[in-house]
């Protein structure tokens, strides 16, 4: 691996924004494409941040730390996931459900989304089952996304579908979720039209959904 992405990892667990931030900026200067630097500098640092947490060897703190500095990354690459002037694909009401305030994950899919021609419509996190379904009703949104990280908020997913269901909309609106303790599995037991495992992967499933393949 790249030693700057190495060390991009490092400073993220260390949750030293600044030098993330910097580090960032020196590996795009060296023409390492913007998805190496997400996965094998920003995500892997990410994902031995919660390896640590679980083992209770850090804690909460250091987690709030790594993502500001996470952030701090993403910033610097944003403009790079992103492509101007692409005809629009189609709206999508994208967030994280109720009761969960991880965002990290659901703003990567957003910019990748965004990069990839959608309107986006986000609605940030901890966002309640009724409300992703009003505003898809009221946007006249094909596809609503629901990102969730915990174990204890992927419920709230089936509850939008309940909703979608309930107002007879399952035809025009289509459903997408995504987030670590999801499978593909749980998706098509609560009924979800889609499951991706990543940013890219939502994109794709996105685009297959409302027939934009
Ligand atoms: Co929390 N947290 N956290 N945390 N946190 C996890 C999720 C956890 C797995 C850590 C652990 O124990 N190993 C654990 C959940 C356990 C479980 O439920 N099974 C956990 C816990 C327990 C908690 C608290 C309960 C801790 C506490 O208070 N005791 C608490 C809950 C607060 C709440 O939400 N109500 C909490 C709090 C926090 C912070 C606020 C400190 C911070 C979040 C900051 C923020 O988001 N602004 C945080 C963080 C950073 C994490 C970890 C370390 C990293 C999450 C992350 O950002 N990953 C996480 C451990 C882990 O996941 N390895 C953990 C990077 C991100 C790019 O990946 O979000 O998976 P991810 O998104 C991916 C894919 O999943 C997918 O694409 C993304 C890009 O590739 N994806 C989608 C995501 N959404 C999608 C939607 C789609 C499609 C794909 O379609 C719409």
């Amino acid at each position: 691996m790249d030693a700057i992405l190495q060390k991009i990892s490092e400073y993220l667990l260390k949750g030293d924004d600044e030098k993330v931030f910097e580090l960032t900026k020196q590996a795009i200067e060296q023409n390492i494409s913007p998805k190496k630097i997400l996965d094998n500098g920003l995500i892997a640092g990410m994902n031995i941040i919660g390896e640590q947490f679980k083992k209770h060897e850090i804690f909460l703190p250091d987690v709030l730390m790594a993502a500001k500095a996470m952030y701090a990354g993403m910033d610097q690459l944003k403009p790079l996931l992103l492509k101007d002037g692409i005809q629009s694909m189609g709206k999508i009401v994208l967030g994280t459900v109720h009761g969960d305030l991880h965002d990290i994950g659901k703003n990567l899919v957003g910019i990748m989304l965004k990069g990839a021609g959608f309107e986006v419509i986000d609605l940030g996190n901890d966002v309640p089952a009724e409300k992703f379904v009003e505003i898809a009703l009221n946007e006249q949104v094909k596809v609503i996304g629901l990102s969730a990280l915990l174990t204890t908020t992927m419920t709230v997913m089936k509850e939008v579908i309940s909703i979608l269901k309930e107002k007879d909309t399952t035809n025009s609106i289509k459903t997408i979720v995504g987030g670590a303790p999801l499978s593909k599995d749980y998706a098509k037991e609560i009924g979800a039209d889609a499951y991706a495992y990543d940013a890219a992967n939502a994109v794709e499933s996105v685009k297959a959904l409302i027939g934009r393949t």
